[in-house]
């Protein structure tokens, strides 16, 4: 801080130019952070070519009786810095001791906290709605928590199906369960509104499973379309536009017969698969991920059943549409040649930032 260099030739206002150079040089001293601060403000201040010295100098140009005083002044201020400098050196070399024994190094930059990345899971979820939402589909979401009509009943599913056994689904209560799947939320959606109506229903589904390859808690997306005179030509071209998006514009697609009991026909889509190219080998080893069938299946399909319009409420002979469901997982491990389902749940850093580009920071 640099106020009056200027040295004014009267007694009294030379008296008053050094208190404020004191000032100046006791808060210098007081905000040094370190020793060699210290060091330059003892230069600034009471070095051969520092502040006090050019005082010192334009004293013969006072008037001669003001003189004594204002070279007691200067001394004074000489004194008082020399004492602030020294005080503060000693409490400065002390301090850096302590932090040298505390093993405390004060000039190591400090740690960059980082913003939370998006989980691959979510990453695939989001880019699977998109590439519906992109042919007309709406994305939607609802509850975790169902009750047996959403989640069974409407879905045709009877009484004694095996995904209503205690050993199958997570109840909450007789009739309260959490949701197996997301059909839930497209028989709402169904529900709340009438044909023509499109939607893909994302979110986490849970299940009395755990092993390997299967977790408690797992992603599904279900999609559904509901119009008049819809054929399983439009549910083919539709699921073919998908995988062709998701994977690439190279990737077969086939259909098998299957069963479902919300669906009528049914379907399994087996895509070539995408590890081994549907060779059936990588180099010369038969591929792991499609047993060497050169197809791995990634969801299911078919057309909506008459009996799941009737439970919405809409009129079955006036209406068709196809609905279909795929693992989030296993769109994500197969994307990206995972071969352990357990990498999605553990949260391991180094397996996370690699799907999160470097790391973001504040
Ligand atoms: C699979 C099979 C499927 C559906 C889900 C559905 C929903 C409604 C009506 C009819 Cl509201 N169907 N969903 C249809 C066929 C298959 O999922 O393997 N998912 C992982």
């Amino acid at each position: 801080m640099q106020r009056n260099t200027e040295v004014d030739i009267s007694g009294s206002s030379f008296v008053h130019v050094l208190d404020q150079l004191l000032e100046e040089g006791l808060e210098d001293i007081r905000t040094a952070r370190t020793v060699d601060e210290i060091e330059q403000a003892r230069i600034a201040y009471l070095g051969r070519k520092g502040k006090v010295a050019a005082h010192m100098a334009s004293l013969p140009s006072l008037p001669a009786e003001d003189r004594p005083q204002a070279g007691q002044k200067a001394n004074a201020v000489k004194t008082e810095l020399t004492q602030a400098l020294q005080e503060a050196r000693d409490r400065l070399e002390q301090q850096a001791k302590a932090d040298e024994e505390a093993g405390f190094d004060p000039t190591l930059p400090g740690r960059t906290p980082w913003i939370g990345g998006v989980h691959p899971i979510t990453q695939v979820q989001d880019e699977i709605c998109s590439v519906f939402a992109r042919i007309g589909f709406d994305v939607v979401a609802g509850p975790e928590v169902e009750t047996d009509f959403y989640n069974f009943e409407a879905l045709n599913i009877p009484q004694d199906h095996p995904a209503r056994d205690m050993q199958d689904t997570l109840y909450i209560s007789d009739s309260i369960v959490l949701r197996t799947h997301t059909s839930p939320l497209q028989i709402r959606t169904m529900r709340a509104g009438m044909p023509p109506l499109a939607a893909v229903a994302p979110g986490k589904v849970y299940r009395r499973d755990a092993d390997l390859t299967h977790s408690p808690m797992f992603h599904q997306i279900e999609g559904f379309l509901v119009d008049t005179q819809v054929s399983m030509a439009d549910l083919r071209g539709t699921l073919t536009y998908f995988v062709h998006h998701i994977f690439d514009s190279q990737t077969r697609v086939r259909f098998r017969p299957s069963f479902f009991p919300f669906t009528e026909p049914s379907a399994e889509v087996d895509i070539s698969c995408v590890i081994c190219g549907g060779s059936g080998q990588t180099g010369n080893e038969p591929c792991r991920v499609c047993k060497q069938t050169g197809w791995v299946e990634i969801l299911g399909c078919g057309m909506i059943d008459p009996a799941v319009f009737t439970a919405v409420g809409y009129d079955p002979e006036a209406y068709t549409g196809f609905a279909f469901g795929l693992g989030v997982e296993r769109v994500a491990m197969l994307k990206y040649g995972i071969d352990d389902l357990r990498l999605f749940f553990e949260n391991d850093l180094r397996f996370l930032h690699q799907f999160q580009g470097p790391p973001r920071t504040l």
